[in-house]
């Protein structure tokens, strides 16, 4: 593809554009090799908060939180200048502003399953989805039309409905569909006593776009863009890269913002890296994408963190940014309506840990 191919507009119209071919054969099998030659570590490796549905509830496992693995410096180093040359091209043909590459992540199909969501993690990161890419390569991929992403076209969606313009550079969110509509709801996981915050009139399985691709094969997205795991029927692997707009500002009161009970879990599941961002944050309300990622990666040395230190660090944001009374505080104030799933239960222990009653 160069620069002048049209399809890179479909980014900003329709959200997602495919990119035949985009790693070599040599490249592929380099990242698989890595891959396989990490997989004993990977082996058993949990979260101290994760969730994950119970053995019993479907033929596999199906995670509900964000089992996908670190692709090593190393590798991402060796990919850079040719993922660097695609995003400028990106940045020529379209209104994306994402020039930074900032983490890249394995997902394997062996592991996981994602139901219909909107990114979260790089959502609490880095605050402008619509401009963050997602470059997700299969790199090993027995069946071209299987286990690929499905997407939700934006000008498709939002021709069925318009109230879809609020999903426009959102982000953690999950979908649920229901008698012909879409219902919406906060967070990563679709657990069924979550709220819908909003319903869509159409049905997004309908108007879904599950593009079949070989192994280098490249699927663009926003990361705004509404998705899930095809099916889980073939052992498929895929990298994914993910590339930010390093000028964006991100402000201390959004990553302070309540958004829901699992968000915490979430950041809790990594409080190291989120407590490097609570440093960052630690002296202003707001910085550049570019100036947060220095702290991300270490350059910017943070002191180290706790669960119990990184929820008392967040109640005091959420004091600073006006976003709680200054009175006591209750669990509602934290988490809004308490979730009572097993799941988060680790969370709630955490919460006892920093002297909050539960
Ligand atoms: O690889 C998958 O099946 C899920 C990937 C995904 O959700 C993502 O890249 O954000
Ligand atoms: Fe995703």
């Amino acid at each position: 593809m160069t620069a002048a191919d049209p399809s890179l507009i479909d980014l900003d119209r329709r959200g997602y554009t495919v990119v035949r071919g985009f790693l070599s054969d040599d490249e592929v099998k380099t990242l698989v090799e890595d891959y396989d030659a990490s997989a004993t570590d990977r082996a058993g490796r949990a979260s101290p908060f994760g969730r994950r549905a119970p053995e019993s509830s479907a033929t596999k496992a199906v995670y509900q939180t964000y089992p996908a693995f670190p692709i090593p410096r190393a590798m991402l180093e060796m990919l850079t200048p040719k993922l660097e040359a695609f995003t400028a091209s990106v940045r020529a043909r379209t209104s994306l502003k994402s020039d930074l590459l900032t983490y890249g992540l394995y997902f394997d199909s062996n592991h996981l399953e994602y139901d219909w969501h909107q990114d979260t993690e790089s959502f609490y990161r880095y605050q402008n989805p619509y401009h963050g890419l997602n470059l997700w390569i299969p790199i090993r991929k027995p069946i071209a039309e299987k286990t690929n992403l499905c997407v939700v076209p934006f000008d498709t969606l939002q021709a069925r409905d318009p109230q879809a313009r609020q999903l426009v550079n959102s982000g953690s969110r999950n979908f649920r569909v229901r008698d012909g509509k879409t219902l919406v709801a906060q967070g990563f996981s679709a657990t069924e006593d979550e709220p819908a915050s909003f319903v869509l009139s159409c049905d997004i399985e309908e108007i879904k776009d599950c593009p079949s691709l070989a192994a280098g094969d490249m699927l663009v997205t926003r990361e705004d863009i509404i998705h899930r795991t095809q099916d889980g029927e073939t052992h498929r692997l895929s990298v994914s890269f993910r590339v930010q707009p390093s000028t964006s500002v991100v402000t201390r009161k959004t990553f302070a913002a309540t958004a829901h009970g699992h968000k915490l879990v979430n950041m809790l599941n990594d409080f190291t890296l989120y407590g490097r961002i609570m440093e960052a944050f630690r002296d202003r309300a707001e910085m550049t994408v570019g100036e947060l990622q220095r702290y991300l990666t270490g350059e910017i040395p943070t002191e180290a963190m706790s669960p119990s230190k990184f929820l008392a660090g967040l109640l005091s944001f959420r004091k600073q940014e006006g976003l709680i009374s200054p009175g006591a505080i209750t669990l509602t104030d934290l988490v809004g309506t308490p979730c009572s799933c097993a799941a988060c239960l680790p969370f709630y222990t955490a919460l006892a840990d920093c002297g909050l009653a539960t």
